[in-house]
């Protein structure tokens, strides 16, 4: 479903009980080879609620120093594991541009105290190559605003199996996680959520 006209598509439930834990499976597997990390806000140093981990050519990454993609894991320094293929399919699946290939895959790990403020995605190089956010666990408040700060807000539910398609107009909207919703899954052993995201980056 389209949320906004040339712009973010929202597909419900687009995975099933066993894609999702096929998903979580391989999700278990990267992380045990690349570990979540918690990252730190630049200038501050305060870390993020978030725990983060990636795959991929190169991961997104924030320290003190700054925002930025990178080839290897911050606390390992290890490459960051391929793209499972089980994400790339996806991306085929839902991606019509077909020269578009995902090289940045970032996952977010919620426990159920977690947010993320607003914020637009800006550090790759192409803002023409969209971004496809896939939700697993427990549910989240999602809040996608416009291309300015200040501007109207809507708000959605995702939950487990969601998949969103961040195009057009929308590639550059402010967005942010404004609360977890505790033991709304059962996926998740441990609970809380995780938001796997693909890119191209480079
Ligand atoms: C709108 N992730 O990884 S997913 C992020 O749930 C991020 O972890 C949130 O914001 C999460 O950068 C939101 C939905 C989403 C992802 C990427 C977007 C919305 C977006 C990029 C551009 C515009
Ligand atoms: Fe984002």
């Amino acid at each position: 479903m389209e949320i906004r006209p040339n712009g973010a598509q929202l597909f419900s439930g687009y995975l099933n009980r066993a894609a999702q834990e096929s998903l979580r499976d391989d999700i278990r597997d990267l992380v045990a080879l690349a570990p979540l990390y918690r990252p730190t806000m630049p200038g501050s140093g305060k870390p993020l609620s978030v725990r983060m981990s990636n795959a991929g050519e190169v991961g997104w990454v924030s320290d003190q120093t700054g925002y930025r993609y990178q080839p290897r894991h911050p606390v390992t320094g290890t490459p960051w594991p391929d793209i499972p293929d089980s994400l790339l399919t996806i991306w085929t699946e839902l991606v019509a541009q077909p020269h578009a290939r995902p090289d940045a895959c970032l996952i977010n790990f919620y426990d159920p105290s977690a947010r993320m403020g607003l914020h637009q995605d800006r550090d790759e190089q192409d803002f023409s190559c969209p971004v496809l956010s896939i939700s697993l666990g427990d549910d989240a408040l999602f809040r996608l605003g416009g291309t300015t700060r200040r501007g109207k807000t809507q708000s959605f539910r995702l939950r487990s199996g969601d998949i969103m398609l961040l195009a057009g107009e929308d590639r550059l909207a402010y967005h942010g996680i404004d609360r977890i919703y505790p033991a709304t899954s059962s996926l998740l052993k441990q609970g809380g959520r995780i938001n796997i995201t693909m890119r191209k980056a480079l």
